[in-house]
């Protein structure tokens, strides 16, 4: 019985260590992150994006960034194209929490019905980022942080521009307005923002407001039936260059000049868009920049590390005129 005694002793103090170190890792999960190490086995920080589709100009160019940026920065990125459904990023997550991913990042394509994955990764003690755009979880413990633009003054930039341009007018500006996929952080954002801006003035007046989801096809189908239910439309503010672009062919095709008849605001600045507007189709533009790639990998590391970062990192970004684009454009990357 002797003998055993001085086990036991060993066990109870090892006991003893092993919940400490398991409350500890727990803590640390709560604050920083997962220090869990190499689970690729290379030595190489592994890291699931998911990514919310392809639909747009923007969304290309934020897809190459994130791939170039994760090559550059020797993580090992598992990507995954969600074609614009939640529920395929809801099965993208979960497959990235059983592969023990390190960390998991992802552009939630809709703000809300986060929480119970959120949980999931959380439990398994993965961090999550989150990338241009939000969630709406009351529980913000459920992300380490939220890199992205603020879409609210990209909406309230194209506004007031607005605003600016019609502080003479003397009877009713009548506006359509595209909006970017329904229940998306960046149409609820730009929306607000946008009207917020031009609540300033009583002349203008949104007279219908639909979403083309983001795309050029989109773009086009509303406005030809904007343009059908409504003789008058003075401006299009569409909330990214790919619905503006689509809305050219519509424009165009009803016998009315972009730029000239119908003022065109959009948001983003691809090149695509600042090319129609430096061409005089478009008439300004809010940025919304996609090249966010390098912060993001920064922040892997350091959630991956266990280090503290802020809760929220803005993007940093600028508005542009026609003229302003025919500067910017020889030097445009995407
Ligand atoms: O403006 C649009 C894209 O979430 C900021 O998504 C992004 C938006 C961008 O489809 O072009």
């Amino acid at each position: 019985m002797n003998a055993h005694l001085p086990s036991r002793k060993v066990i109870a103090v090892l006991t003893a260590a092993l919940l400490a170190t398991g409350m500890a890792a727990c803590g640390n999960s709560d604050t920083g992150g997962d220090t869990g190490g190499d689970k690729g086995g290379d030595g190489k920080i592994t890291l699931g994006f998911s990514q919310v589709g392809a639909e747009s100009g923007w969304r290309t160019a934020n897809t190459t960034s994130i791939k170039d940026a994760a090559a550059a920065a020797g993580i090992d990125l598992k990507f995954d194209d969600a074609q614009q459904k939640q529920e395929n990023q809801i099965k993208a997550i979960r497959n990235f929490i059983q592969q023990k991913v390190d960390v998991i990042a992802f552009s939630p394509v809709v703000e809300s019905g986060w929480d119970t994955v959120l949980k999931e990764a959380r439990d398994a003690k993965i961090p999550v980022i989150l990338t241009d755009r939000a969630v709406d979880s009351a529980d913000k413990s459920l992300y380490k942080t939220f890199l992205g633009s603020d879409f609210v003054k990209e909406g309230r930039l194209a506004g007031e521009w607005l605003v600016e341009q019609e502080k003479a007018a003397a009877g009713p500006v009548n506006i359509v307005e595209l909006q970017g996929t329904t229940g998306s952080a960046p149409a609820n954002d730009r929306k607000k923002g946008f009207a917020e801006a031009i609540a300033t003035n009583p002349n203008l007046k949104i007279i219908a407001s639909q979403s083309g989801d983001f795309t050029r096809a989109g773009g086009k189908q509303v406005m030809e039936q904007f343009l059908k239910a409504n003789p008058k439309i003075d401006v299009l503010f569409a909330h990214n260059d790919d619905m503006g672009l689509g809305a050219l062919e519509a424009i165009t095709a009803a016998g009315k000049v972009p730029g000239k008849d119908i003022t065109i605001i959009t948001v983003d600045a691809v090149k695509d868009g600042m090319q129609a507007l430096a061409d005089g189709k478009f008439n300004f533009i809010a940025e919304c920049s996609p090249l966010l790639g390098p912060q993001l990998m920064e922040l892997v590391k350091k959630v991956h590390n266990g280090e503290e970062v802020p809760a929220r990192i803005e993007t940093q970004e600028t508005t542009f005129t026609q003229e302003q684009a025919k500067e910017a454009l020889p030097n445009r990357k995407y």
